[in-house]
């Protein structure tokens, strides 16, 4: 398959004062679209991994011929990443959770202020460049995990239900070196809604 950018469900400026309009603009349009190009470039040889979809490209990396393996994992990890960031984001958000991820949240860190601080503290400590999450197992246990790079934890059987990316190019523009600050004000543009409906989805399997 030819892969693309998702559409956005929003505009850039939508999640102002949060996250500024040209940050979304080159985050989107840019940086997104970019490792989409370098994915379809590196496949464009060979048709039967054009076939798959790109969850399937991330869960089976070892079938990627060496030669291309490590262009494509970072790639395809750069645009699943970025098409889940986008769909976890929405403009008069934020707040706290309902339902079941609330109950989960609950019975794993007490509350949801010491979840936010625990989410935050490790995404503030994450070194370089990555990616903070909160995901579910097979079993239905929520836990926190950071992840390097574009590595993400569908390759190690988690399933995702809200991340933020701390890549500088997620915040530099707006934010400079205050990493800190974006996270703290990220969390006013998180949907809960969508992140309950991922847990349903996975809780459901
Ligand atoms: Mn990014």
């Amino acid at each position: 398959m030819i892969h693309e950018l998702p559409k956005l469900n929003y505009e850039y400026n939508s999640l102002e004062p949060f996250i500024d309009a040209m940050t979304m603009e080159i985050h989107y349009s840019k940086h997104h679209q970019a490792y989409i190009n370098k994915l379809n470039d590196a496949l464009k040889n060979y048709p039967d991994l054009q076939l798959k979809t790109l969850a399937e490209i991330i869960i089976s990396l070892d079938v990627i011929p060496s030669k291309i393996r490590k262009i494509v994992k970072n790639n395809a990890g750069g645009h699943f990443n970025h098409s889940f960031f986008w769909s976890v984001m929405k403009p008069n958000s934020g707040g706290e959770p309902k339902g079941g991820v609330a109950e989960a949240i609950k019975s794993k860190f007490k509350n949801f202020d010491k979840f936010k601080e625990k989410f935050s503290a490790d995404a503030n400590g994450l070194f370089g460049s990555g990616w903070t999450w909160l995901v579910v197992d097979k079993k239905g246990d929520i836990k926190i995990i950071s992840t390097s790079g574009h590595d993400n934890p569908i390759s190690k059987v988690y399933i995702p239900l809200l991340v933020i990316d701390v890549w500088e190019h997620a915040y530099y523009l707006k934010y400079q070196n205050k990493r800190a600050e974006y996270i703290n004000n990220w969390w006013n543009v998180v949907s809960w809604d969508e992140v309950e409906a991922n847990y349903q989805k996975a809780v459901v399997i």
